[in-house]
């Protein structure tokens, strides 16, 4: 743990007092939560995933089992695992146990392979996977077997699902530990973390070749939980249905899952956002608020249009990650029955919200407030000066939920944060008079397909290594259904030919996701360059 201190950013001791003293941090790690809520209302469903339903208590005590369980299987306080598992409910008290234990889970998307998990888990010196044995086809502990064996220093695989092979630990035998719940219940309490730990990384959008992991501390995550909650009205009646992969930010803890369980209220689980089961899933649940990016809601409102169906228990549906035309807003409420809120957020911080009750201006043509009244906000032009009000500008934000820097790389850090803490957000936006964001553009240089950020150094890093090919660059091109998808420009080497399928084929057998993959190849006989020699995607963007 000694280790992780190193590699994480604190926030300035004057500002981490200011914090603790208005109230912000409140100094208990979010474990701590898990048995007040159970004691609150031990019987209320708090977890619903297919036919599984679990109580408060149930949830607590088989967190509690899992933690005891994470520690005789050799994992202590300050380790790091990395987490890839679908939308279920072991999903959910995994991450309450990594919290429980003070194990900072890294969360990883189902679609991720080798190239994502190995380089990450060399990054933070993972201990151990957390993997499904196989989804959708796949074999995911065959592949976090392969991983582990790529990794600095020993880590296990621990799988959840029937098939467990010899010498990976069985998840779900666990949890279902025997023992006696109240001592195991007190030493957890009497080894818990500190506050300022690291409770979770999570995975940067990234516009670098190197991995990005945020480490969000217990004190600023139960702010952003707590407050995110409070913005958008989560109280015990809520019921909440998760579509998006659990282990991005915005489904996990914006409120999502985190804010219905701090409210007392439920969530619900889905393993994919298809429109057939998120509507019955709806009805039988009686769902009040669910939260998805715009690619998916225009998916429900053709599904929604081509046969109605009775969503009246709906009230909100969140939109947010990627950018949402004011006039697809101003249609969904009609199509789906509820309000719409948008939502801009990051896994680096900031979350701006538009009232549970806002007005239409508001809610269809704004990307909403800080949810903090001590978020910092300012907006500058290329040479780093404030832009006069209404104009837009590069978002800089500060706060008490925003870290000062990624885990682990400072020479990342001195580009992506001022010398005085703000991060640079790389979005373009302004700001209406009543203090609403509106997201304008981007300067970062990524691929934003349906609310998945991917960077494009990442690809075309990969690309590079390919021996046809002499020079690449990965740019958006625009697509009606997903926002953006990736276009690779490719320069090759005399002789050379490569065909989209050839790459593609490539870059899976390097063991990139495949939601990265470059859905459209050009190939060129000559590159435009800027003035320094790199690739000139201006250019690129106007001939995609
Ligand atoms: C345009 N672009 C947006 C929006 C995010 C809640 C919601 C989203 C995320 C998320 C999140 C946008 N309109 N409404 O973590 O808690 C783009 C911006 C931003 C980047 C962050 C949450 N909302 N974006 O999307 O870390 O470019 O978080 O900087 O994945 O998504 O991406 P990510």
């Amino acid at each position: 743990s000694d280790d992780i201190l190193e590699r994480v950013v604190p926030w300035p001791a004057d500002l981490a007092h200011a914090y603790r003293a208005a109230g912000c941090w409140r100094g208990r790690p979010l474990g701590s939560y898990l048995w007040d809520w159970a004691r609150r209302r031990p019987d209320r469903v708090a977890i619903v995933d297919g036919e599984v339903r679990l109580t408060y208590r149930e949830l607590a005590e088989r967190a509690d089992g899992l933690a005891a369980g994470f520690a005789a299987s050799g994992l202590a306080r300050g380790d790091t695992v990395l987490v890839q598992l679908p939308n279920q409910w072991e999903f959910v008290v995994v991450t309450l146990a990594c919290f429980r234990l003070g194990v900072a889970p890294v969360m990883m998307l189902p679609p991720h392979r080798e190239h994502e998990l190995a380089s990450i888990g060399a990054h933070v010196r993972a201990k151990a996977l957390i993997v499904p044995d196989t989804l959708k086809g796949y074999d995911h502990q065959d592949l976090a077997e392969r991983v582990a064996a790529t990794l600095p220093g020993p880590a296990r695989v621990l799988v959840v699902g029937d098939e467990v092979r010899a010498g990976n630990v069985d998840v779900r035998g666990l949890i279902k530990q025997s023992g006696d719940p109240e001592a195991r219940r007190q030493w957890l309490d009497e080894h818990a973390p500190a506050a300022s730990d690291v409770a979770v990384f999570l995975l940067s959008g990234g516009t670098t070749g190197v991995p990005k992991v945020i480490g969000r501390t217990h004190d600023d995550y139960e702010y952003n939980i707590r407050r995110c909650a409070a913005a958008c009205g989560f109280d015990p009646d809520t019921v909440y249905l998760t579509v998006l992969p659990a282990g991005h930010n915005f489904p996990l803890a914006n409120p999502g899952i985190l804010g219905a369980l701090y409210a007392g209220g439920r969530a619900v689980l889905l393993p994919s956002p298809r429109p057939e089961p998120v509507f019955e899933a709806i009805e039988a649940e009686g769902v009040t608020v669910t939260s998805a990016v715009p690619a998916v809601v225009l998916k429900w409102m053709e599904a929604a249009a081509a046969s109605p169906r009775d969503l009246r228990t709906l009230r909100h549906v969140h939109v947010g990650g990627s950018v949402l035309a004011p006039e697809v807003a101003a249609r969904i409420g009609p199509s789906l029955g509820c309000r719409v809120q948008q939502v801009y957020g990051m896994a680096e911080g900031l979350v701006c919200y538009t009232a549970p009750d806002a007005a239409d201006e508001e809610a269809h043509g704004t990307q909403g407030r800080p949810i903090s009244p001590f978020d910092e906000l300012l907006l500058v032009d290329p040479d780093g000066e404030p832009v006069a009000p209404g104009e837009v500008g590069e978002l800089l934000t500060r706060g008490p939920y925003t870290p000062r820097g990624y885990f682990g790389v400072p020479e990342v850090n001195r580009q992506s944060f001022t010398p005085d803490g703000w991060f640079r957000t790389g979005d373009l936006v302004r700001l209406t008079p009543a203090g609403n964001v509106v997201v304008c553009g981007r300067v970062k240089d990524l691929i934003n397909r349906g609310g998945e950020k991917i960077s494009a150094a990442e690809v075309e890093t990969l690309a590079q290594e390919l021996p046809a090919v002499a020079e690449a660059a990965a740019v958006a091109m625009p697509d009606p259904a997903l926002g953006e998808r990736v276009c690779l420009f490719a320069r090759l080497h005399a002789g050379h030919t490569l065909t989209l399928e050839q790459l593609c084929a490539a870059l899976t057998a390097r063991g990139l996701a495949a939601f990265k993959l470059p859905e459209r190849l050009v190939v060129l006989d000559a590159f435009p360059h800027t003035a320094v020699g790199k690739a000139d995607k201006k250019v690129l963007r106007t001939m995609v």
